[in-house]
């Protein structure tokens, strides 16, 4: 208990004090924004004249001296910015309506959180506005707006922006950021471009681990549109692993899971196949302010443990998979997939038939599709900052090694992310998996957040998970707690992309039995990162 509280407390310091070093800096930046030539003290108050719309919305704006009194001929500045996209900062002209009243137009251009500031000399007042998703699919469009526009960032599973939904058909909090490039719409089709591409090197460490170049990769092509009321989308995924990392895939000390040449897969990171999902939804609502869904296809993602790794936003920049994956959300490759849903804008429960078995070493080529497992998923958004999900699955003969051992997996997450002052933002995840097996329970807990500034990031993750699978040590059930942490510098920004070098670094902590074997390691990586950035 001890040393998980020492580990707990380890990843605390790294995830608050390193990143609130840097906010302090951005901070500085504001006070320099809202210095201006002072006209005296004066009271602001901003108020839309009718709930925040896509398009044109008229925003009523008083200026008053700090005795209450009217300020005519005040010079206004706005800004206007979507905090979940970078879109630039608009500057809508002010009108003074005589009388310390003034009044301006304000183009939301589309559904999801933005801010809109006003200063008036050194006074200044923030009004955040969530800008309601237009009504869904295909219906009475907002006056003057293209449907292109309408349905573009509409989700798939429901009248929300897309940015609540992760992997598969898990959810994220509606305020995070989406990391996507629209491309131009083909037919009746929305597509998006999502996913990353990183060039890595690192060093294990230890008497163990290995040291080499390797690439992580999983671009997405995502598509949707309207159909018969309802939202039709598909998805497209790939990783390029299997071409750039081979049958081992790459260096992550502890890791285990899968195999190569019929060999169980430890310390590596397995490759995942170049093709990992290919799906298709349809979502309808059904009165009531209730959706049904439908999702699945020959290789995806069922409704067992939260989004991925890979797709959460605050883990996606770390470069290094999640010792924990296969106690939460390693079944997001299953090869044969179907899931039922039902939604509101609050809840949704889901309920699939999948294939269990763990994809094969042959990661070119499609495997067996079967429905042979079953999971259950319940995810509770309360807020557009909060989203909690649990599951349960039953797992048919998940590991080619065990033939015939069934598992069954228990997981739990709460996600958090919050939007911070100049667009900055901060995500946090925390989850719990337990694989069920006959006659034992295997845990793992893991904590993560990624702190996004600016167009950098820095990154933590704490993970503490039983292991037995271990091999070349002597045969037992071993504690491992790692903690990884570091950063990605944005070097450029171009045509949507943004390319950032980044670095980190794993410290470990596991029972002295296994120091003769692995000595006292600590990871060292570098990395390139290619992906699209905040928004379009
Ligand atoms: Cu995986």
């Amino acid at each position: 208990m001890n040393s998980k509280l020492a580990w707990a407390t380890a990843t605390f310091a790294a995830l608050v004090v390193f990143p609130c070093a840097t906010a302090l800096a951005g901070v500085c930046d504001l006070a320099t924004v809202t210095a201006g030539p002072s006209i005296g003290p004066a009271k602001l108050t901003l108020k839309l004249a009718a709930p925040a719309i896509v398009g044109h919305n008229t925003l009523q704006i008083s200026v008053r001296d700090d005795s209450g009194k009217p300020q005519p001929g005040a010079k206004v500045i706005l800004s206007v910015l979507m905090t979940s996209m970078d879109m630039g900062t608009a500057h809508p002209p002010v009108k003074d309506l005589g009388g310390g009243e003034y009044s301006a137009t304000i183009d939301f251009s589309m559904a999801g959180p933005w801010r809109v500031k006003a200063v008036v000399g050194s006074a200044s007042q923030v009004l955040d506005v969530k800008v309601g998703a237009p009504m869904p699919m295909g219906g009475q469009g907002m006056e003057g707006m293209p449907n292109m526009q309408m349905s573009s960032m509409q989700g798939r599973l429901g009248p929300w922006s897309m940015s609540k939904e992760g992997s598969g058909t898990s959810w994220l909090p509606e305020s995070s950021p989406m990391f996507m490039k629209m491309l131009p719409k083909s037919g009746r089709w929305d597509l998006d471009l999502m996913g990353f591409f990183t060039l890595n090197y690192s060093d294990s460490g230890g008497k163990r681990g290995d040291s080499r170049f390797y690439s992580n990769s999983m671009p997405m092509l995502m598509g949707m549109r309207g159909v018969g009321g309802g939202m039709l989308g598909f998805s497209l995924m790939g990783s390029l692993d299997p071409i750039f990392n081979g049958e081992f895939g790459y260096p992550d000390l502890f890791q285990t899971g899968e195999t190569a040449y019929g060999i169980p897969l430890v310390d590596y990171q397995h490759p995942h196949d170049l093709i990992s999902e290919v799906t298709a939804s349809y979502s309808h609502p059904i009165g009531g302010g209730l959706n049904a869904f439908v999702y699945g296809g020959p290789v995806g993602e069922p409704a067992l443990g939260g989004p991925t790794f890979a797709h959460r936003v605050s883990g996606m920049e770390i470069p290094e998979a999640p010792i924990t994956h296969h106690w939460f959300d390693s079944t997001h490759i299953s090869w044969g997939v179907v899931t039922l849903g039902l939604n509101s804008n609050t809840w949704q429960i889901e309920g699939s038939a999948f294939n269990g078995h763990e994809p094969d070493e042959n990661r070119f080529s499609p495997d067996p599709i079967g429905l042979n497992s079953a999971s259950a998923r319940l995810t509770y958004d309360p807020s557009t900052d909060l989203s909690f999900n649990v599951s349960y699955g039953y797992l048919n003969s998940p590991e080619s090694k065990e033939p015939g051992v069934d598992q069954h997996r228990l997981t739990g997450a709460a996600l958090w992310n919050r939007q911070l002052a100049a667009g900055d933002d901060l995500a946090v995840t925390a989850g719990f998996g337990r694989n069920i097996m006959v006659g034992k329970n295997s845990d793992a807990l893991f904590a993560e957040a990624t702190y996004y500034h600016r167009k950098d990031s820095f990154f933590a993750r704490w993970e503490n998970v039983d292991k037995d699978e271990l091999v070349g040590v002597p045969a037992g059930d071993y504690t491992i707690n790692k903690l990884l942490f570091g950063g990605i510098k944005n070097l450029t920004s171009r045509d949507g992309f943004d390319i950032g070098l980044g670095a980190y670094a794993g410290v470990y902590g596991f029972p002295s039995t296994l120091k003769p074997f692995y000595g006292n390691p600590v990871t060292l990586g570098v990395f390139l990162r290619i992906r699209p950035g905040k928004g379009m």
